[in-house]
């Protein structure tokens, strides 16, 4: 069968000297550090994806058992004639409860990882032929901009996987800010939420027995290695994953092993034998502190599922 992508381009950046200059400002800083959002190259963003299948990451499977209880009442919501439009779509699998709940016309996935979002938006249009499926490779962490189909409707946009939790709270705050500005009035949000929980459960989810959590913060390196012109080794780091309670995250390092120096475009870092660099945050909240956070950003709250044991939330905020 064939099938029609609309393909948009709204980000023209030069990505590989983008994140050359941020991976190496970074590296300079103290403590050293790098965002997040470089852990998703192909394999990146294949690990990320078997992460979501162990047994110890619970976000998923809880997420995905509360929009499969709520699709109804969600699609109910948005009405008839929103468009969806998702944000770090990634492989695409919550979203077809929703498809399938609201058959909507128009659906645009934007995801940072081209490759993956090719594939996953070529699966989504060949299930579903009746469905216009636009992609738009973009960082959604920078101002977007919708293309016009979805600016002039009321879409739903959907970002799953509490990804939010991925921004420091300023960040996470200009970011739902700058959604606001970009959905038109009576549009909705719906947005999965991580909740703060018992400290052993945290930090088994970030530290799964098959060490597929591992390989996919050492991957990091790796694609420095490949894609920087750098000699560093990922096998003289150890990935380390801890619950910051004071601050409410989950806190991910690479930690040296030893003392070394690495090299990466033609400049020296050092690392002192236990010296990390931190790869990420993933902050937690509760319910009421993650409505006070969007009612900053000028979103009211419509609708909340959580499961039976209070592990994850997903809101239904309006703009
Ligand atoms: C994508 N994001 C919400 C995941 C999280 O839980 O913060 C990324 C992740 N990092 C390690 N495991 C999963």
């Amino acid at each position: 069968m064939s099938v029609a992508i609309h393909y948009h381009e709204h980000y023209p950046v030069n990505q590989r000297d983008g994140m050359r200059d941020e991976v190496l400002a970074g590296f300079a800083a103290t403590p050293k550090h790098t965002s997040p959002k470089y852990f998703y190259d192909a394999r990146g963003s294949a690990l990320f994806e078997i992460i979501c299948q162990q047994p110890e990451y619970y976000p998923t499977r809880t997420e995905e058992a509360i929009l499969a209880r709520a699709a109804g009442e969600i699609a109910e919501l948005a009405g008839p004639d929103a468009p969806l439009l998702e944000l770090g779509s990634g492989a695409s699998r919550k979203v077809r409860l929703l498809l399938d709940a609201m058959q909507p016309c128009r659906y645009l996935g934007i995801d940072i990882s081209r490759d993956f979002l090719i594939d996953s938006t070529r699966r989504l249009a060949a299930d579903y032929p009746w469905l216009e499926v636009h992609a738009a490779c973009a960082d959604f962490s920078t101002p977007l901009q919708l293309p016009d189909d979805f600016a002039k409707a009321r879409p739903l946009a959907f970002f799953p996987g509490s990804s939010i939790g991925n921004f420091d709270p300023p960040q996470a705050l200009a970011f739902l800010r700058n959604l606001h500005g970009l959905l038109p009035v009576g549009s909705g949000l719906l947005i999965g939420v991580d909740l703060i929980k018992d400290v052993r459960v945290l930090e088994a989810a970030y530290n799964d027995e098959a060490g597929v959590t591992a390989a996919f913060n050492l991957n990091l390196l790796e694609r420095i290695r490949t894609e920087l012109d750098s000699d560093v080794n990922p096998r003289a780091f150890v990935h380390h994953a801890f619950y910051n309670a004071a601050a409410k995250r989950i806190e991910m390092h690479l930690v040296s092993k030893r003392a070394q120096t690495v090299q990466i475009a033609d400049r020296c870092f050092h690392f002192q034998a236990g010296e990390s660099l931190h790869t990420e945050n993933s902050y937690k909240y509760s319910v009421a502190g993650f409505r006070q956070l969007a009612a900053r950003a000028g979103f009211g709250a419509l609708a909340l599922w959580t499961d039976p044991n209070a592990l994850f939330s997903v809101h239904y905020l309006c703009s």
